[in-house]
């Protein structure tokens, strides 16, 4: 009897079916941060360091530096994991040429500085997510959407106009949606004097970029809320009570997007999945790995992706309700690698919650049976997974684990290390 044979009859035993998670599970795309390849620089400014609060730390080689060493690299990654995946972008990384005209300000970006990025996803299969990018530029004063200044205001609002149209053509050309998600990083070092009224400005802003024609089945605006930046770490504009209360009355035009690195760390956004989606019929997600703050590690298989990936399967969440995206950036080790142990990791999580007997747990819940559930919950920790998860992998025609980290590495040493 093979592994998975194994495997199979032992989750049979539990009611649960491994082909339907596995097929399930290829189904699903998980949006890709192209960002982790170049310590979020993008292409359209000289960025020495990046402002609104996010920071890269670490300077190790072979980062990506042109649209086509990150698309080789985006390349990698895709072969290296398992299951349906999106790209997601940002503004910054336009690609200027002197075909479409040479570089424009990002009030005046347009669809076709994102042409080779549509024939790179078109040639994959791969849908693709926006996000407007209001931060590491001059037009920062710092604040962008919610500054005092009407023009730094209206440069910012222009760029999200831009950007819905752009999301536009990336849903229409694609033929997929195209989530697009608006944070920025406005906020205050020190006790501010006025809270409100950034808020306020806030949210007209928002509200001025929202009134550029979309249609929601294509393009879904987000507002993802944060609780503190370095360099920001008295108030943030976009608050979590902000941004859940735009969201909340903007209903079929924007949904909320929960960043897990965005709150006390105490706070576990797992818990807030069923909370939101008890009101909202479609929220985003960023799954990155805050340690002691926002600091953008890598995803692990930790008890906290898990249990966010529990929720996402039993409340329904794969069918499209739950947007699911991945968000960290280490420049401290290889970026390939770092990608690819993110998305796989992602991968399992859900994968384990889809070999979850949710119903039979639930109904010990239910009967107030808590010391079975204990029982059953910590068992089920340690089934084979690692045979099921061996099969998908194979059904993907991905590498399995222990398979893939020598092409990464043969890479680094043929590709990435002759980077200048
Ligand atoms: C920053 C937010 C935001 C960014 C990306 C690059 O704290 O998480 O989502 O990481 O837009
Ligand atoms: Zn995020």
């Amino acid at each position: 009897m093979s592994g998975y044979e194994y495997a199979k009859a032992v989750y049979a035993d539990w009611g649960v079916d491994t082909e339907k998670a596995i097929e399930t599970l290829r189904s699903v795309p998980v949006a890709l941060h192209c960002w982790q390849g170049d310590d979020v620089r993008g292409f359209d400014q000289k960025v020495d360091a990046l402002s609104g609060g996010i920071q890269t730390t670490g300077n190790y080689p072979g980062r990506a530096t042109t649209p086509e060493e990150l698309m080789a690299d985006i390349d990698l990654v895709l072969r290296m994991c398992p299951g349906a995946k999106k790209l997601n972008l940002h503004a910054c990384y336009a690609i200027f040429d002197d075909e479409n005209g040479g570089w424009v300000d990002r009030d005046k970006i347009e669809p076709k500085h994102f042409k080779k990025w549509v024939d790179f996803c078109k040639e994959r299969g791969l849908g693709c997510d926006f996000n407007p990018t209001f931060f590491s530029h001059p037009m920062c004063d710092p604040l962008t959407l919610s500054s005092p200044n009407e023009e730094t205001r209206k440069f910012w609002i222009e760029h999200g106009k831009a950007c819905i149209r752009i999301s536009t053509y990336l849903a229409e050309e694609l033929g997929q949606p195209c989530v697009m998600n608006i944070w920025t990083g406005d906020g205050f070092k020190d006790i501010p004097a006025d809270r409100m009224g950034p808020r306020q400005r806030y949210k007209e802003s928002i509200d001025a970029i929202l009134t550029e024609p979309f249609d929601f089945d294509k393009v879904k605006p987000c507002v993802e809320s944060k609780v503190f930046g370095i360099g920001v770490e008295a108030y943030t504009v976009g608050s979590a009570e902000f941004s859940l209360s735009y969201a909340a009355a903007n209903a079929g035009k924007c949904i909320p997007l929960m960043d897990n690195g965005h709150y006390h760390p105490t706070e576990v956004v797992s818990d807030k999945i069923p909370a939101l989606l008890t009101f909202f019929p479609e929220i985003a997600l960023h799954v990155t790995r805050p340690i002691r703050w926002d600091s953008d590690h890598v995803v692990l298989l930790d008890d906290e992706t898990k249990e966010i990936c529990k929720e996402i399967v039993r409340c329904g969440g794969l069918d499209g309700r739950v947007k699911i995206a991945l968000d960290y950036f280490d420049a401290s080790i290889n970026r390939v690698a770092a990608w690819t142990v993110g998305l796989r990791n992602l991968q399992k999580a859900l994968l384990l919650a889809l070999l979850t007997p949710h119903d039979e747990l639930k109904n010990l819940q239910d009967t107030d049976n808590w010391t079975e559930l204990m029982v059953r919950q910590e068992e089920h920790k340690i089934l084979p997974f690692g045979a099921v998860w061996a099969e998908y992998c194979d059904r993907c025609g991905a590498p399995r684990d222990g398979a893939w980290y020598a092409t990464v590495k043969e890479y680094e040493d043929t590709v990435m290390s002759k980077r200048g």
